[in-house]
């Protein structure tokens, strides 16, 4: 598996036919002086679930690419998941920027995302499941997830779309 890295991460990857992410540097200038809306959209099992965020930025370099947002304005996803990321750092493998001291979520995750703790959301983890030992709340496998307190939701699509806030 490739191990993505914070230049991948702020320059974007791959192709907007397939996986890709725009980069961080790119979604810091569309949001920073700009009023947005994020609308996440996840498949698990077949069904679809959403999420829209009002006033979505990112910051730059300097300030560990931060994202902020207003509220969520909407969605069947779990929001307190994504409420975990609000004025978190950008977290990649090989830069740790999240709150939880002895571990790197990004590293443990395979995937880099706006970290508090590891458990909550990150939706640029694995397609597949992969099994790892050591999670209390999930003890079989890390991948794209989404928790809400209660259950894991494992997804096999996940999508990020920003525009102007209408
Ligand atoms: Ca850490």
């Amino acid at each position: 598996m490739i191990m993505l890295l914070t230049k991948n991460y702020v320059q974007g990857f791959g192709n907007v036919q397939g996986d890709h992410w725009l980069g961080l540097d790119a979604i810091h200038l569309l949001t920073h002086s700009l009023k947005t809306e994020l609308a996440i959209k996840v498949h698990d099992n077949g069904k679809a679930y959403h999420l829209r965020v009002s006033g979505f930025k990112v910051n730059d370099a300097s300030h560990k690419y931060q994202m902020t947002y207003d509220k969520i304005v909407g969605g069947s996803l779990s929001h307190e998941a994504f409420e975990k990321s609000k004025s978190c750092y950008f977290s990649t493998g090989d830069k740790d920027q999240d709150n939880i001291g002895d571990l790197n979520c990004a590293d443990d995750n395979r995937g880099g995302w706006w970290y508090s703790d590891c458990g909550w959301m990150h939706l640029n983890g694995p397609w597949d499941r992969i099994k790892r030992p050591s999670w209390p709340w999930s003890p079989r496998y890390i991948g794209m997830c989404v928790f809400n307190g209660n259950f894991v939701r494992w997804l096999t699509y996940t999508e990020m779309r920003i525009r102007l806030w209408p």
